[in-house]
């Protein structure tokens, strides 16, 4: 392997192109229309235009991609998540091109895609699975036995697309009249959403928390799992703060999750980084929910507590190495790390996206913190994507020093241009129930619908405070440079002082 075509955008692309130069291999970056100067393409030793900004028309490419490889010599193409990630269409076209692709085989991308496939090759491997059908409902099951079906589930249930994850095509239903219009409307929105109308049932877990194992699994048969992540914090089934470990899981239960989640992915031959997702009840039961087979967004903080790069993994696995990492060591995290998802989208406003121009961008640095950005100053935030900006990952000694030196790293973040949800996780790690670790999957949505839109940012105290710190400045900056300058830029005021300071010196930079 000499050289990498990254199949992707933003914050991952530039992460895997990372890891590639630290190994000496080359990078082909790939890109939209609106990507033209998108950092990444800058990231990359070359890049290759794949088409129109829509997704479709590009990232969603198959054949615009494998072109691409042929055109600029690349023999490895990782997919980052997203996009092509979990497309087996696409492990397949690549593999079939005599490509390496840096991720698990077709057969298994597609066995994992359906959710009663992968289910049920979670029971086979001894795994706890939610009680449910475990089949598809049949297309054209009477109403009668719907109804005899989910009473011997059980109330509150789930309708769930076969081919869906992420919560697409997922109905509740509480009581046995709601049953067929529930699965009616699952049915039309898989459809809608997948190309797919199957459906199954499956009992609903009250007040679950998210909690889900990384593993690596090589070409030799091993397959190792690491310390849980937490991910329960999610807002409308989008995960926005990580953490590892997690304070629900105990080591009693740690050790039964993992070695769960490494038979799961032993018994379907898996090679590659991939994902065990469980649901973790009130008392301690785990379940799993699904595997991802690839790459997940919050891949940095298991890398913190670990000192593992997974990304580097990724591709010496491709590349028929053999794992040699120590398995004790992996299930033994050296302290605590959290990650942020900073999203263009404005909290104030119902987190409706921000597009447009970055005029800003500082981003927190120091001890113990890590940003992972796929954003720059000067450059738009296209309407095409997932607005994620940049993640800011940190880690320390426990979680209360996590959590600290998180609001320390907010603090000395800067953008301007756009909104950020930047407000809105200072406003989150000063909740009672964060602090004490007290939620579970639907927490944060109940807590943003019983505050029913107040504001995080700028109470007007510090959109006054702001305007002083600026009036000074610009009385600074008159007698320095014979009054020719005068602030100004959007300013985005938050409730915190650090924060201030640095926005202030962030001017007073942009202005040199
Ligand atoms: C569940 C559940 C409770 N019981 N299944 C949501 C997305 C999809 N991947 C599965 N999801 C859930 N499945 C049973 N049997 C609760 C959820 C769920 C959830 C899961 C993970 C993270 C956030 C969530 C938010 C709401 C509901």
């Amino acid at each position: 392997m000499k050289k990498v075509l990254i199949a992707n955008r933003g914050e991952i692309a530039v992460r895997v192109i990372r890891a590639c130069r630290e190994m000496n291999l080359s990078t082909v970056a790939v890109y939209s229309e609106a990507d033209r100067a998108a950092l990444h393409v800058r990231a990359a030793d070359e890049a290759c235009a794949i088409g129109p900004s829509p997704a479709r028309d590009s990232y969603l490419r198959i054949d615009a991609i494998i072109d691409a490889a042929r055109r600029s010599g690349a023999d490895a193409v990782h997919p980052g998540y997203g996009f092509l990630a979990e497309n087996e269409d696409f492990a397949a076209a690549v593999r079939d091109a005599g490509l390496t692709f840096i991720g698990p085989s077709a057969e298994v991308v597609a066995l994992m895609g359906s959710k009663t496939a992968a289910r049920a090759a979670a029971a086979r491997a001894g795994v706890p699975v939610v009680p449910g059908t475990g089949e598809p409902l049949p297309d054209r099951i009477s109403d009668p036995d719907l109804a005899r079906i989910a009473r011997s589930i059980g109330y509150p249930l789930l309708v769930k697309a076969v081919a869906g994850g992420g919560g697409k095509g997922m109905r509740t239903v509480t009581e046995p009249a709601a049953l067929l219009g529930a699965v009616r409307g699952a049915r039309s929105e898989a459809s809608a959403s997948f190309g797919d109308s199957a459906v199954y049932l499956e009992r609903r877990l009250t007040r679950p928390r998210h909690v889900e194992v990384q593993l690596l699994g090589d070409h030799h048969g091993t397959v190792v799992p690491f310390v849980e992540r937490e991910c329960s914090i999610q807002r409308r089934h989008q995960k926005v703060v990580e953490e590892t470990p997690s304070l629900a899981v105990t080591p009693g239960i740690r050790a039964a999750m993992t070695t769960a989640a490494a038979a799961v992915a032993r018994s379907v031959g898996y090679a590659n980084a991939g994902t065990i997702e469980f649901l973790l009840d009130e008392d301690g039961q785990f379940y799993f929910l699904e595997m991802n087979t690839r790459l997940q967004v919050e891949h940095p903080i298991t890398e913190m507590v670990t000192g593992v790069d997974l990304v580097r993994w990724q591709i010496r696995i491709a590349r028929g190495e053999r794992i040699d990492l120590d398995p004790a060591r992996l299930l033994a995290p050296s302290g605590h790390a959290i990650e942020c998802r900073i999203y263009a989208e404005d909290p104030d406003n119902g987190f409706l996206p921000s597009p447009g121009r970055i005029v800003q961008l500082r981003t927190p640095s120091g001890p113990g913190v890590r940003d992972d950005s796929g954003a720059a100053a000067g450059l738009e935030v296209p309407i095409f994507y997932d607005p994620l900006i940049s993640k800011l990952i940190v880690w320390a000694e426990d979680r209360p020093s996590a959590i600290q030196r998180l609001k320390r790293a907010l603090g000395e973040y800067v953008v301007t241009g756009i909104k950020t949800t930047v407000p809105f996780f200072t406003w989150l790690l000063n909740q009672e129930d964060f602090l004490t670790g007290r939620f579970h999957t639907t927490y944060l949505d109940e807590v943003l619908r019983s505050r029913n839109g107040q504001p995080f940012s700028a109470s007007s105290a510090d959109v006054e405070e702001v305007a002083a710190v600026a009036a000074v400045l610009q009385t600074l900056l008159a007698g320095a440079n014979n009054g020719s300058a005068s602030p100004s830029g959007r300013q985005t005021a938050t409730a915190d002082a650090v924060s201030r300071r640095w926005k202030a010196q962030a001017r007073v930079e942009g202005l040199r």
